[in-house]
């Protein structure tokens, strides 16, 4: 069995390789460990689905995951990129307040993912001035693509 030293370990040599936390200090770091749950996904299964209400934020510590849409010149939602390990995502919902603009589907078998909660993200993001206004420049940054794309 796995100590809960050496899964916090594992977790935080993880987490520092992510570049929107590398420069984190480490405290934060340790909080995030304290407070995500693992998540494993077949391929084909949807993570998050668009239009759904969603109170999580995801970290690809395994695997690899597709991003689709729906927009107004295709019946079926449109592939618009994939994520892989240390990418990041559900963070738009949380940020703007909306329903998620977004599939989010498994694409490759035990892919694993860590999950931080609303309350949890809002705790970490929300005491990190650097980040929250990263992650707001972002998130404004996708809703521009999205019209762009004319997403739905
Ligand atoms: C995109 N448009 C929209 C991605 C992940 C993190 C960053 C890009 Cl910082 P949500 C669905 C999620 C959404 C985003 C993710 O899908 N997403 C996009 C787009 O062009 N969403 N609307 N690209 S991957 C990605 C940048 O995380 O968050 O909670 O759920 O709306």
């Amino acid at each position: 069995m796995q100590t809960t030293q050496a899964r916090h370990e594992e977790y935080f040599c993880f987490l520092r390789s992510v570049p929107l936390l590398r420069d984190l200090p480490e405290e934060k770091l340790a909080k995030i460990i304290d407070c995500l749950e693992v998540d494993c996904f077949e391929k084909g299964e949807y993570i998050i689905r668009e239009g759904e209400e969603g109170n999580t934020f995801f970290i690809i510590a395994k695997g690899e995951v597709v991003v689709t849409q729906r927009t107004d010149s295709f019946s079926e939602p449109q592939e618009i990129k994939t994520l892989g390990v240390g990418d990041y995502f559900g963070e738009k919902a949380l940020i703007s307040e909306d329903v998620r603009s977004a599939n989010i589907i498994c694409n490759e078998t035990d892919t694993h993912c860590l999950v931080v909660d609303r309350d949890n993200f809002n705790q970490i993001v929300g005491t990190y001035d650097e980040l929250q206004a990263y992650l707001k420049e972002y998130v404004e940054e996708l809703s521009r693509s999205d019209e762009r794309r004319n997403a739905l």
